[in-house]
C-alpha cells in the first residue's frame, strides 16, 4: 500500500489530558481519532490490527464448536423489562424510541436477546449444548469514560453464550472456554493472569476474569507469591483464623472526643493502633438498614457483603438517614445500644478486639474498653474485608501481593438466571420442561488493541508483535526523485508482495527524518530503507523491536525476511 494513498495522520504533539502511553501513541501514530467522550474512530492502521485480533479470537471460538452470529444492536425494551434490567441499568443504558414511541436500547450486552432467540427456537435437550458468539459493537453510557479505548462508551466486544441441559455440560464448556481464552491471550503476546472474579448479580455463579498486567489497569488482583492463587481483590477471601482472645475486659467508659471523627484522628487522640478501633458502617440491604463492623485498619468489601447477605441492592446509608435513625453523625456511630431492628454483621477480625474503641452514637463521644459480645451483640461474623498485601494466601500457600491489571476477558456461569426470568425452557431428557443453563463469555476487543499498545512501545512509538502489526514491512524510499531509488523500491515492493508480505511503502515526498520518525511511531516490525546505497543494490534494514540496523544485499532480502518472520 502506498503511504501517500492511505490515511495515517501522525501528529507530534498530543492533548495534555491524554494520560496513558497507549492512548497517546494510538493518537500520535494515526491509529484512532477522538470523536466525542468515550467514542473513537478506528483509522486504517487500527482496523487492520483489530481484524488480526478478531481472527485469532474466531479461530479459537470455532475450535471449541462455538458458532458465529450477529445479533441486533437495536434491542426492544420489553426483553429488558422481563429481566428487570431496564430499571437496574437505567442511566448506563443508551435508550431511544422510534417514530412510534416504541422504547428500545443500544446493545450494552446480549443476554436478553440471545436467551429470547434460543428460547423461541430450541425446544429439546437434543439440540444442546449450543454455543454462539459474535464480535460486535456495544454501547454503555459510562459515568467517566477515560484512558481512550480502555474505558469507552462505544466499544467492540466478543461475547459468547452457551446453553446446556446439565450442570456438567455447562462446567465442561466453561472449562473449554477458559482454555480457549488462555490460548487467545497467549497468541496475542499479552502478559496476563486468569483470576477469580465477581459474577455480579448472578446468584452462585462462578466467574473468572482474564487480566492484562499493567500499572494503569483499573483492576487490582491479589496474587500469592508462592502458588497459582489469583483473584480480583473483590473476590479474594480472607482465611485468617481469628480466635476469641483471652485478655481481661475492662469496664466500658464513655469519653468526650470532641471533633475527633476519622479512624486516624481517634487513633492519635487515644494513641492506639487503628486495629484496636471498631469502624461501624450503616448500609441499606434490599431496603433494610444494617450495621457492618470492620477493624479500623481494614476496608469493607461490598462485593463480599452483597454475596454473604445474598442481597440484590446494597448501598451506603446517607448522612441524613443515619442522623434520623441514630440521632448522631457518621463519625460518632458505634455498635453499642443500636436500635434492635438494625442487624449487626461483623468482619471476622472484629472478634479479636479486646478493650477496643468505638463511636458512642453520641456526637463528640467514643467508648473505650468496648468488648464485642459483652457490650453489643453480633448477628453474624463474616469475611467482609478486602484482603491486604502481606495477608496469608487464601489457598494457604504463600503471602498475598497486589498487581494492577486491565480486564480483557470475563467468563460468568449465569445458570438459569436469564432463562428463568424470560421463561425460556426446553423439553428435558426426563420429559419435563426445564430452563436452559447458560454461560456468558466476553472479550474486550478494542480494549485489547490499547492493552497491546500499552505493553509494546518505547519512547519513539509503538512496537507491534509480528502477528498483529497492521503491515509486516515498512518500505521507505528516501528520495522519490532519485530514479535508482524508486526503481529498486518498486522492484522490492512487487518481489515482496509475491511472498505474501503486507507492505506499507512510504512513497511520500517528505524529508527522511519525518519518514523515520513516522516509521518508529507506527511501529511495524521491520523497516527497509532504499537510499543512497541503492546504486549498489544495498538496503538499510531496521528491526523495530531492538532498534538494530543492518545493511542487506537485495538478493538476500527474501531469505533473511523469511527467517525473521518465522
Ligand atoms: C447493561 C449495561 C452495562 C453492563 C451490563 C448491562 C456489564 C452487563 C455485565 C456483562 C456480563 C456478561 C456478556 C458476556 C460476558 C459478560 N455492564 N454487564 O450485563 F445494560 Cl448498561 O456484560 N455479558
Amino acid at each position: 500500500m502506498k503511504q501517500s494513498r492511505t490515511f495515517i495522520p501522525t501528529i507530534r504533539e498530543i492533548p495534555s489530558d491524554v494520560e496513558i502511553i497507549s492512548h497517546q501513541l494510538l493518537l500520535r501514530a494515526g491509529y484512532i481519532r477522538h470523536h466525542m467522550s468515550g467514542v473513537y474512530s478506528y483509522l486504517p492502521l487500527a482496523q487492520k490490527v483489530l481484524r488480526k485480533i478478531e481472527n485469532i479470537i474466531r479461530e479459537e471460538m470455532n475450535a471449541i464448536e462455538a458458532v458465529e452470529v450477529y445479533l441486533p444492536t437495536l434491542q426492544q425494551a420489553d426483553l429488558w423489562e422481563e429481566t428487570g434490567r431496564w430499571q437496574t441499568y437505567g442511566s448506563e443504558l443508551f435508550s431511544l424510541s422510534d417514530r412510534h414511541d416504541r422504547q428500545m436500547a443500544l446493545a450494552p450486552t446480549h443476554e436478553e436477546v440471545i436467551t429470547s432467540l434460543v428460547g423461541d427456537e430450541v425446544k429439546t435437550y437434543k439440540k444442546l449444548p449450543l454455543t454462539m458468539y459474535q464480535i460486535q459493537t456495544k454501547f454503555r453510557d459510562e459515568k467517566r469514560p477515560r484512558f481512550g479505548l480502555l474505558r469507552g462508551r462505544e466499544f467492540i466486544m466478543k461475547d459468547a453464550y452457551s446453553f446446556h441441559s446439565t450442570d456438567d455440560s455447562l462446567e465442561e464448556k466453561y472449562r473449554e472456554m477458559m482454555e480457549a481464552y488462555s490460548r487467545i491471550f497467549s497468541r496475542l503476546g499479552l502478559e496476563f493472569r486468569a483470576v477469580l472474579a465477581d459474577s455480579g448479580s448472578v446468584r452462585g455463579g462462578k466467574s473468572h476474569e482474564f487480566v492484562a498486567l499493567s500499572e494503569i489497569g483499573e483492576a487490582t488482583i491479589a496474587l500469592s507469591d508462592s502458588s497459582p492463587y489469583a483473584a480480583n481483590i473483590e473476590m479474594a477471601e480472607v482465611h485468617s483464623d481469628y480466635t476469641k482472645p483471652k485478655g481481661s475486659m475492662i469496664e466500658l467508659e464513655k469519653v468526650e472526643t470532641a471533633d475527633h471523627k476519622t479512624i486516624a484522628e481517634v487513633a492519635s487522640f487515644f494513641n492506639v493502633d487503628p486495629s484496636n478501633i471498631i469502624k461501624t458502617i450503616i448500609f441499606h440491604a434490599d431496603g433494610n438498614m444494617i450495621a457492618v463492623l470492620i477493624r479500623g485498619d481494614h476496608e469493607i468489601n461490598e462485593t463480599k457483603l452483597r454475596k454473604a447477605l445474598d442481597v440484590n441492592v446494597l448501598n451506603l446509608a446517607s448522612e441524613d438517614e443515619i442522623e434520623k435513625a441514630l440521632s448522631c453523625k457518621v463519625g460518632s456511630i458505634g455498635p453499642v445500644k443500636l436500635p434492635l431492628d438494625i442487624k449487626v454483621f461483623a468482619d471476622n477480625a472484629v472478634m479479636e478486639i479486646v478493650n477496643g474503641i468505638c463511636g458512642a452514637n453520641e456526637n463528640g463521644f467514643h467508648f473505650i474498653n468496648v468488648n464485642p459480645e459483652r457490650d453489643f451483640a453480633i448477628d453474624n461474623y463474616l469475611d467482609l474485608r478486602f484482603i491486604k498485601e502481606g495477608d496469608r494466601s487464601p489457598d494457604g500457600n504463600g503471602t498475598i501481593r497486589f498487581a494492577k491489571g486491565i480486564e480483557l476477558g470475563h467468563l460468568v456461569k449465569i445458570g438459569d438466571t436469564y432463562s428463568e426470568a424470560m421463561k425460556a425452557s426446553f423439553l428435558g431428557e426426563d420429559g419435563n420442561y426445564q430452563h436452559f443453563l447458560m454461560g456468558s463469555y466476553a472479550i474486550g476487543v478494542s480494549r485489547i488493541l490499547a492493552s497491546i499498545a500499552e505493553q509494546y512501545n518505547d519512547a519513539n512509538g509503538l512496537k507491534w508483535p509480528k502477528k498483529l502489526a497492521p503491515y509486516d514491512i515498512h518500505l521507505i524510499t528516501i528520495n522519490m526523485n532519485d530514479e535508482i531509488q524508486t526503481n529498486l523500491s518498486n522492484d522490492l515492493y512487487h518481489l515482496l508482495k509475491t511472498y505474501r508480505y503486507d507492505i506499507l511503502h512510504d512513497d511520500r515526498d517528505e524529508r527522511a527524518g519525518v519518514k523515520f520518525a513516522d516509521a518508529d511511531l507506527i511501529g511495524l516490525p521491520i523497516r527497509i530503507t532504499v537510499g543512497k546505497l541503492a546504486k549498489d543494490g544495498i538496503v538499510e534494514v531496521k528491526f523495530r523491536e531492538t532498534g538494530e540496523t543492518v545493511e542487506w544485499q537485495k538478493e538476500e532480502l527474501t531469505e533473511k525476511l523469511q527467517s525473521f518472520f518465522n
